[in-house]
């Protein structure tokens, strides 16, 4: 017993922990297979024998798109040719088929197969082929994740991996108001979130301390108003072809953006870039502090919807996505009936644009149409408002603050981040269930799960990395797996797993002491 734990141990540090190698060591009859993947799989049974990649191997792929994500990650690690053909009849090592997988995989899950001649993995969508190359990828040793050539062996262990979302809709936030991201430092994140297939990609795009997307019809906005960030440093802002960008690379990782414009509050940029929104007509200055719910937009005067409506048909026109984010949060210098009022006219305006309008859960303080969803963000387990909307029918995002906000303090010695909403250790962020945790907002009124990472002290690529890693997966598991393959301890292992490959990938994390990590990750 003794021999074999310290077999499987030594295994585990060599990268070659899988249920193939599991199962021959252990007595017990269908292993679970992988012990590797975050998300949990649906199904994951081993069985069979292991397949090496060998160096002549080939790749095939019904879409062009997977194919070459796959074999750019394969050929920067292995070092090997890996011709790739593009629907092809013959099966390559690796074969990608828009064919053959149970109708239970639906739009995004696939079907893994892995034996001694091969791994096939089959999906009824490109995005589920995605999905089984990122579980393919974390069943494959860490090393594979590292952008230059690695020794291998590149083993992957025998068995069927059967998948598919328990919610449609999982997240991440990115606030690029408080601090701005470059185009290329969204890309890198959308890369480490594709990982946890994560298919939404909320952009922050305004709020008091910066307005990140050029207007054409507004150009101060982005010009003036995105001049500056928390701190007074210097800001930016997206040209339209830098954010029409960001949204075909997300979409190349099967991932949609969700545009935000805050308002009617968190506003100060907009009003600080033209004296005529103002209700006073006097434009404030610009702000680089950390208060929030002193601005808001004129909600009395009719240019406020002729600005509205220009600006969400710009960044209507540039999304391709089904929704609009209308912010809606804090807005403490307006009136409840102002209130009210402002976002029954802002519905409008988006589904006139052809989107469906999303709104921080304050929104349900006003009447919803029925396509409008609300993202919870509150630290309690029960909000009236909510719940009435939920019954109503609105559809419902979570992102409990005090559970699923990455801008949250690990600890009171992490040095980045606020604490709010409480401190949120990894096992924390994991230890909730969004289809069962706000009272009357379960089943079908949940849309999934988003981790929000607000920006006000995070200033680079390095600092969100050191906040989503590794509550980000935690979420991520928490929107894909079902909620019976919830397990703390099998979970922590799993995500252990995940550390050498972010060593490999040079993404920084927090190495929480709840985690078992392999040494030297
Ligand atoms: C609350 S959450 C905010 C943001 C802040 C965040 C900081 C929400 C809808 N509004 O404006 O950045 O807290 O944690």
């Amino acid at each position: 017993m003794r021999i074999r734990h310290t077999l499987i141990t030594l295994l585990a540090a060599i990268g070659l922990v899988g249920a193939g190698v599991l199962a021959d060591a252990a007595p017990a009859a269908a292993a679970a297979l992988p012990n590797t993947v975050v998300p949990a799989p649906v199904s994951a049974v081993a069985g069979g024998s292991a397949f090496t990649l060998a160096p002549a191997a080939t790749l095939t792929s019904d879409d062009a798109g997977v194919g070459t994500y796959l074999a750019g990650v394969l050929r920067a690690s292995t070092g090997y040719a890996l011709p790739l053909t593009v629907g092809a009849t013959t099966p390559g090592s690796i074969a990608l088929e828009l064919s053959g997988a149970p109708g239970s995989t639906g739009p995004e899950g696939y079907q893994l197969t892995s034996g001694a001649s091969g791994v096939v993995i089959q999906a009824q969508q490109p995005a589920g082929l995605f999905h089984g190359v990122q579980t393919l990828l974390q069943m494959l040793p860490s090393d594979v994740m590292s952008a230059t050539v690695r020794p291998g062996p590149w083993t992957v262990p025998g068995g069927t991996v059967l998948d598919y979302p328990r919610f449609s809709y999982r997240g991440a936030m990115l606030d690029v108001a408080r601090h701005f991201f470059t185009v290329a430092q969204v890309e890198r994140y959308i890369d480490e979130l594709a990982l946890y297939k994560v298919n939404y990609l909320h952009l922050h795009l305004s709020d008091d301390q910066g307005w990140r997307i050029a207007v054409n019809s507004w150009p101060n906005l982005a010009t003036y108003g995105g001049s500056t960030e928390v701190g007074g440093g210097a800001g930016g802002f997206y040209t339209q072809a830098d954010y029409t960008a960001i949204v075909a690379y997300a979409s190349s990782r099967f991932m949609t953006v969700v545009p935000e414009i805050d308002m009617p509050g968190h506003t100060n940029a907009a009003l600080a870039s033209y004296a005529p929104l103002n209700c006073n007509g006097v434009a404030p200055p610009l702000y680089t502090g950390t208060n929030v719910g002193f601005s808001s937009l004129c909600v009395s005067l009719p240019l406020t919807y002729t600005f509205i409506d220009q600006v969400v048909g710009e960044l209507a026109a540039l999304t391709p996505g089904p929704y609009l984010h209308i912010g809606g949060d804090e807005a403490s210098s307006t009136s409840a009936s102002d209130y009210t009022s402002f976002i029954g006219q802002v519905q409008q305006i988006v589904a006139a644009h052809g989107k469906a309008a999303v709104g921080w859960h304050d929104v349900t303080k006003a009447p919803l149409q029925p396509s409008t969803v609300a993202q919870f963000w509150g630290t309690t387990t029960t909000d009236t408002n909510v719940a009435a909307a939920a019954a109503n029918g609105t559809k419902v995002v979570m992102s409990p603050a005090n559970k699923a906000y990455l801008d949250m303090k690990y600890t009171h010695k992490t040095k980045l981040g606020q604490t709010w909403a409480g401190l949120i250790e990894v096992n924390t962020a994991y230890g909730w269930d969004p289809g069962a945790y706000l009272s009357g907002v379960t089943g079908s009124s949940v849309l999934g799960v988003e981790g929000p990472l607000w920006t006000e002290t995070i200033v680079t690529s390095a600092d969100i990395d050191t906040m989503a890693f590794p509550r980000l997966p935690a979420l991520a598991e928490l929107g894909w797996s079902p909620w019976s393959t919830h397990d703390v301890t099998a979970f922590d292992q799993r995500l252990a797993a995940q550390g050498p490959r972010w060593k490999a990938m040079g993404v920084s994390y927090y190495h929480s002491p709840q985690v078992p990590w392999p040494a030297g990750s």
